[in-house]
């Protein structure tokens, strides 16, 4: 009954009406959520999502409509795959059983074992397994090792070792997580699954093609660009790939090399023998402004900052803090892209120095008016976790140098440099309509700033002083000037650059850590990538339009997101090395990365079981077509609408009737009315889904609406295994059977903001449902009952009040389907 089908091209011929004439006359609905991940059981937050699908449809089968909810299982991606292989790792030490593990050799407990978070679940969302023994005893157990986190998951000694082999999670879960679906009561069209990766030969076919057909269509290109990456896994380490850092992406600085001429006299001892004296070494501060660099007049390092100096080559030395030389190291300094390395030991200074002990140094800062050289100084405030830890000081347009040097001057003694270091000339050279040609030491005056400590004032005076420079100041000295600010910036950088005098460095722009536990870098690579972005503002401003046009999603705030994020959205590494997945077929070394296969699958549900019965494709469908007959010619007939040629149709050998046929469910499912996930999946997921769809399917075919939830809370706290306040599907189910949890499911809230299920209520709902129950049994049973016709007063006021009921029923769902069209019919102002 729950496994419905489009009308069948025998009931309505094909070409006997449009694929929209035959919605109209036979309304479907169909709703999906993000296909859950395959590394454990589901949880609250899952069954959250997928009641929103869960009680549309049920609400549209009851207007009449043919419905479909149908789910597949994700496997691609990093954490199948790492934690199969750290067992491997296990049972190699220790043995099949573990039985060479001893209890002292378990050290400390890892901060969480937990892995990432993968498509459908978010960051909080670490309850993936049901674990069969208690909370407690569960938490008493060492997690050091994968082993020990898959027993503490109540996964048999015996079985573990099974895990070792990463298949063997795509046989595991699966029917676990359908099991659970069913217990929900979820009507979930199950003969449409499938697992992705090549694991199913259809689903692999299927993200071919759309690789295919996105890379003849510009939309995937090959570059060398910035990307956050994992030195420890050798790989990228995007969004999904991380424990710590979502959304962090890559700042590009300019790195500018500043010659030291005469060292301070500490760091002359500290060097002396270490580098040799033919040898040039810079100083190496990162900059935003490289247009502002005539106007340094000294350059700033963090007095208890320890740097090192690092060797570039026979005759290059750079200083810089350990942590920036780490990440200059997959930038094409240190080390060759062929060649990164894994460790932090592979890159070691040749001496350690601490910023108080190069204070004095005299260095030569490139197109600074003061040619004779600048001075290092100190600051206090200089962040050891951002940049280089050197900083160049420019008085004239930054607040923040302005405020030390004054303050080094008047307190040069105990500071213990000479007084005349920080006060050598500031030279106007930028001109800005509101703060004339010295933008900072004005702005440190107008707002009354008197000490480089003022940090709150003096974050709002750089704001302002980089807004106003960089979008009305206008060059006053140097190769561009007359120029305005925002034309000459990359100039000057690019000119630096051609100098040899400055290099381009990336970090990432917060602090990243990956599911290996690793502390990322940004690695200038070679890749594959999404063009998402204002690289393609074509493809950008379509999917705005759909956003803005004509896509529901049921809040202001969804929508926010998305404009939001379609604005700084940029392009997206699709392929990976390391995991499970469908191999690019241009360039089978890699693998496509779960975020990239997962954009338009809900497409391939449309068609599924007629190309398998099972979810790895080994059995038949209802139709009987073999993966390699599924060739991009095929779907681009049966999804982008596009003929099939004579010579294809003879290639593929699939009959026409076969391709009508399942045509005919695609036309008519698709659009999707409605794609539901968390809100934390607005900046990715969500928004590829879009960008695909509008790239690949006329616009008949776009998406109809995206619902986005706040986060699930257990009892008014954040789910977390840690803390124990987490609960599985499973375990829900079990306590408070299904009916209670769909209650309270319903009950936990609608928009976009945490919603929250509470046991208590659960546990109230079970109470009224048996009181319910009981009062009914107890009616029927009732044998002084009226019979005959019920046409008393008393009976039409009763089918009044239940025709009202049905009708504020219909009215409540109704707004949840549709709340922005549903206020503004109520409230047209
Ligand atoms: C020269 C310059 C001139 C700068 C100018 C700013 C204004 P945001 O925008 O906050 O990212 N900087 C670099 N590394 C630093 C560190 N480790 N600790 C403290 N400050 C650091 O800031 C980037 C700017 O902050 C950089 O650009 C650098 O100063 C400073 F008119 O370079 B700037």
């Amino acid at each position: 009954m729950f496994n419905a089908s489009a009308p069948s091209i025998s009931e309505v011929p094909v070409g006997s009406m449009t694929p929209a004439e035959l919605r109209k006359k036979q309304p479907k609905y169909f709703g999906t959520f993000a296909y859950p991940y395959m590394n454990g059981t589901l949880h609250a937050g899952h069954s959250f999502t997928a009641s929103k699908v869960e009680f549309t449809a049920g609400f549209a089968r009851m207007q009449g409509k043919r419905v479909l909810f149908p789910l597949g299982f994700h496997c691609t991606g990093m954490p199948i795959k790492a934690c199969a292989d750290k067992l491997t790792e296990d049972v190699r030490k220790f043995g099949k059983s573990f039985e060479r593990y001893s209890e002292e050799e378990s050290g400390p407990e890892p901060s969480d074992p937990a892995p990432a978070p993968t498509q459908s679940e978010t960051k909080e969302d670490i309850t993936k397994f049901t674990s069969k023994k208690s909370k407690a005893s569960a938490k008493s157990i060492k997690l050091k090792y994968q082993f020990q986190i898959m027993l503490a998951l109540g996964i048999p000694k015996e079985e573990i070792h099974k895990f070792a082999n990463a298949a063997y999670w795509l046989k595991y879960f699966p029917p676990i997580c359908k099991q659970d679906m069913n217990n929900f009561g979820a009507r979930i069209d199950w003969r449409r699954s499938f697992v992705t990766t090549d694991a199913n030969p259809y689903y692999d076919a299927f993200v071919r093609w759309q690789m295919n057909r996105l890379k003849e269509i510009d939309k995937i290109q090959y570059g060398v660009r910035y990307t956050v990456y994992s030195p420890k896994d050798g790989q990228p380490c995007m969004d999904h790939d991380r424990t710590e850092g979502e959304g962090v992406a890559p700042q590009d600085y300019t790195a500018l090399k500043l010659k030291v001429k005469e060292w301070a006299p500490e760091a002359a001892k500290l060097i002396h023998g270490k580098i040799p004296n033919t040898a040039n070494v810079y100083f190496v501060p990162a900059t935003l402004r490289p247009e502002t660099m005539y106007g340094q007049t000294c350059c700033f390092v963090g007095p208890k900052i320890i740097y090192g100096v690092f060797k570039v080559s026979k005759s290059e030395y750079y200083v810089v803090t350990k942590r920036a030389a780490w990440n200059m190291a997959f930038q094409g300094t240190f080390f060759k892209s062929d060649n990164f390395p894994r460790n932090a030991d592979e890159l070691t200074p040749v001496v350690e120095l601490t910023g108080s002990s190069v204070v004095g140094t005299l260095v030569n800062a490139p197109l600074s008016i003061h040619t004779e050289g600048v001075r290092i100084l100190p600051m206090e405030s200089v962040l050891p976790t951002k940049g280089t830890g050197v900083v160049t000081s420019v008085p004239s347009d930054s607040p923040d140098d302005y405020a030390t040097l004054t303050d080094l001057g008047k307190k040069a003694d105990y500071y213990g440099i000479t007084k005349e270091w920080a006060e050598l000339e500031i030279p106007p050279i930028i001109e800005t309509p509101s703060y004339g040609n010295l933008t900072a030491p004005f702005l440190v005056k107008k707002m009354k700033i008197n000490s480089p400590k003022d940090a709150k004032q003096l974050a709002e005076a750089k704001e302002l002083a980089y807004k106003e420079g960089y979008y009305k100041g206008m060059m006053l000295v140097g190769d561009f000037k007359g120029q305005p600010v925002e034309v000459a910036k990359p100039k000057v950088k690019d000119a630096l650059i051609k100098n040899g005098e400055a290099f381009e460095y990336a970090e990432p722009n917060g602090h990243v850590v990956s599911r290996s536990g690793d502390e990322c870098v940004v690695a200038y690579l070679g890749q594959w990538f999404l063009n998402y972005g204002e690289n393609d503002p074509a493809w950008r401003g379509q999917v705005l339009d759909h956003v803005k046009g004509g896509m529901e999603t049921y809040s202001a705030e969804t929508k926010n997101g998305f404009e939001k994020n379609l604005e700084w959205l940029n392009r997206w590494a699709c392929a990976r090395t390391y995991g499970l997945g469908s191999k690019l077929p241009w360039d089978p070394k890699f693998l496509v990365e779960s975020l990239s296969d997962s954009t338009i699958y809900m497409a391939y549900y449309t068609i599924a079981h007629f190309l398998h019965g099972d979810i790895f494709g080994t059995q038949k469908g209802l139709l009987d077509i073999k993966p390699e007959q599924m060739t991009d010619e095929v779907w681009d007939y049966l999804f982008c609408q596009k003929e099939l040629s004579k010579e294809s149709l003879e290639r593929c050998g699939i009959s026409n009737n076969d391709l009508a046929a399942m045509k005919r469910e695609f036309q008519y499912w698709y659009p999707l009315d409605m794609r539901i996930s968390g809100k934390d999946l607005i900046p990715n997921h969500l928004t590829f889904f879009l960008y695909i769809h509008v790239a690949l399917l006329p616009k008949e075919y776009w998406p109809r609406g995206v619902r986005a939830n706040g986060h699930l809370l257990l009892n008014g706290d954040k789910m977390s295994k840690s803390t124990g306040n987490f609960l599985t599907l499973n375990d829900a189910i079990q306590k408070y059977g299904a009916d209670a949890c769909r209650i309270a499911l319903a009950d936990a809230g609608d928009g976009v903001e945490d919603a929250n299920f509470e046991e208590t209520v659960a546990n109230q709902i079970i109470l009224r449902l048996y009181t319910l129950k009981e009062w009914c049994e107890e009616i029927i049973e009732d044998k002084n009952l009226r019979t005959g016709e019920a046409d008393a007063l008393w009976d039409k006021l009763f089918e009044n009040e239940m025709n009202t009921l049905v009708q504020d029923a219909r009215q409540a769902y109704e707004a949840y389907i549709s709340p922005l069209r549903f206020q503004s019919l109520m409230d047209p102002n």
